[in-house]
């Protein structure tokens, strides 16, 4: 029996990390191993450190294992592949496994630093990927069929103990039959959407409770793209008396069901996350969205009439936003009471519509991964300068976590911005430099 260690690498600072939510591929796959003999432990890097490069620090750990497995977005690949390369140059019998979202699209580049990379979704593959040592190179990881079929995610594989998740992720679909073109979900999980078994998630519900968990987090893309199941879903909730708030994400289109937003309150809905985007109808078409300004003010109208709160995702930074777009959004935001509010710098991820558009316009004026996390200019937008780009993203942040407003996030906004300030006070110089006004 090999023993395994997962690693899902931090990300250069961001406020992402605040929430602890870890990815569910490297616990979904490490529960199949552990269930199959193997012995395996999950490090949240960004939890707890695994490398410290100028110190030459390594948990050692990883040097006693039989394999590792790295689970890479884009924002964190540059972290993990220097993981990658000194496990290997301590202990070069160790075989290196990458998967994840950034390996899929750019698998040329990730098998420089592994043995074996995995594209798209790893459980029909992870047994042999570990077990068959003669297993390398590039392999395409085919799309599970039945995710019921799946053990349920068994959490305590994470190394940190002190530092768990404060609120328990679940996954209970995988794909979206949208295509924004920003997005990779489409592209990864299939247009075609893949739903476990109502029983199966409230299984896995009961069990987070027992564990002690007082809050879910719903990780599908889309809580509600199915709406009979959902609804399926949320009276089993209600039946079972299941005490547990929880919050997921979804589009707008929730609202215009009045029986699925009665159901959603009465089983503990929190928050919704909802994808608006923007407020610029431009961009909306722009980024293929499917949805329209008055769907996301009834959206937010509804939700709220029905006691659940609001947050509301928005990516400022299309063809179609100039330096008025930030200003208009945040006043949006107060306009409509939005509860809270998250402000990404469109990126363009490999693997998304945007990408190619981007790069074969000659506009990605930088690949250096790490700043591919949604609070860093990556590209040239048309209508404003990068610097004016990451300009906005400060102003929206600071703007709509005012202290008027709420003195409590506004002081946590401000925390948090600062650190990203003085964490990224290179990076702002560099674009500054780069693209003077
Ligand atoms: C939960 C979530 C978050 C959480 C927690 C993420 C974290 N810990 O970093 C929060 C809300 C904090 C978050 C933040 C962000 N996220 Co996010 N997030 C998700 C979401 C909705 C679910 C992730 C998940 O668990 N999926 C379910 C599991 C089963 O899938 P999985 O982890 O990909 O694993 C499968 C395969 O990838 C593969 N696999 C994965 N790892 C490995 C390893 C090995 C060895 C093998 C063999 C296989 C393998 O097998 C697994 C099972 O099939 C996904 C969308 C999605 N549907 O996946 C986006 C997603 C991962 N996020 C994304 C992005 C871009 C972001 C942000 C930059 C936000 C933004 N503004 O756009 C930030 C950056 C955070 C950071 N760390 O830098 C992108 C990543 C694309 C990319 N190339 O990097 C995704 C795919 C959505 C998208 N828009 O395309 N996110």
């Amino acid at each position: 029996m090999a023993k395994v260690a997962f690693i899902e690498p931090s990300c250069s600072f961001n406020s992402y990390g605040y929430f602890r939510f870890p990815l569910m591929g490297t616990i979904c796959l490490g529960t199949i191993l552990k269930e199959a003999g193997h012995d395996v432990m999950v490090f949240r890097d960004s939890v707890q450190s695994v490398y410290d490069k100028s110190k030459g620090w390594l948990h050692e750990a990883l040097t006693k294992v039989d394999v590792v497995c790295l689970s890479l977005m884009t924002s964190t690949a540059e972290r993990g592949y220097l993981i990658a390369d000194a496990i290997k140059k301590v202990a070069p019998k160790i075989k290196i496994i990458m998967g994840g979202p950034h390996p899929t699209y750019m698998s040329e580049e990730a098998i420089n630093h592994a043995d074996l990379v995995v594209k798209g979704e790893g459980e029909e593959i992870i047994l042999d990927a570990v077990e068959n040592e003669n297993l390398t190179g590039i392999v395409e990881g085919p799309p599970v069929s039945d995710l019921t079929k799946y053990p349920i995610p068994d959490l305590s594989i994470l190394t940190e103990k002190k530092l768990p998740p404060r609120q328990a992720p679940i996954s209970t679909s995988r794909g979206c039959p949208y295509d924004c073109i920003f997005c990779t979900v489409s592209a990864t999980f299939g247009r075609k959407c893949r739903f476990r078994e109502v029983g199966h998630v409230i299984e896995e519900i009961e069990k987070r409770i027992s564990e002690g968990f007082k809050k879910l987090f719903f990780y599908d893309d889309n809580f509600a793209i199915n709406k009979e199941r959902t609804k399926e879903l949320l009276r089993r909730m209600i039946r079972k008396n299941l005490k547990i708030s929880w919050s997921a994400e979804s589009r707008t289109d929730i609202a215009k069901d009045k029986e699925l937003l009665e159901l959603m309150s009465k089983a503990n809905c929190s928050t919704m996350f909802i994808g608006f985007e923007s407020v610029n109808p431009e961009t909306l078409a722009v980024y293929n969205k499917k949805q329209s300004l008055d769907d996301i003010k009834n959206c937010i109208k509804l939700l709220h009439d029905h006691g659940i709160r609001v947050h509301g995702m928005f990516v400022l930074g299309s063809d179609a936003d100039d330096n008025s777009t930030a200003k208009e959004t945040v006043k949006f935001c107060h306009e409509m009471k939005i509860d809270s509010a998250q402000f990404a710098l469109l990126h363009p991820l490999p693997g998304s519509k945007l990408y190619d558009i981007l790069d074969s316009q000659g506009r990605i004026f930088t690949k250096k991964w790490s700043l591919y996390d949604g609070s860093h200019v990556v590209f040239k937008p048309l209508k404003m300068t990068p610097l004016e780009l990451q300009e906005k993203f400060m102003y929206s942040w600071k703007k709509f976590y005012s202290l008027m407003r709420n003195p409590l996030y506004f002081a946590v906004s401000r925390y948090i911005l600062n650190k990203w300030e003085k964490a990224n006070k290179s990076a702002i110089a560099e674009l500054k430099a780069r693209f003077k006004k």
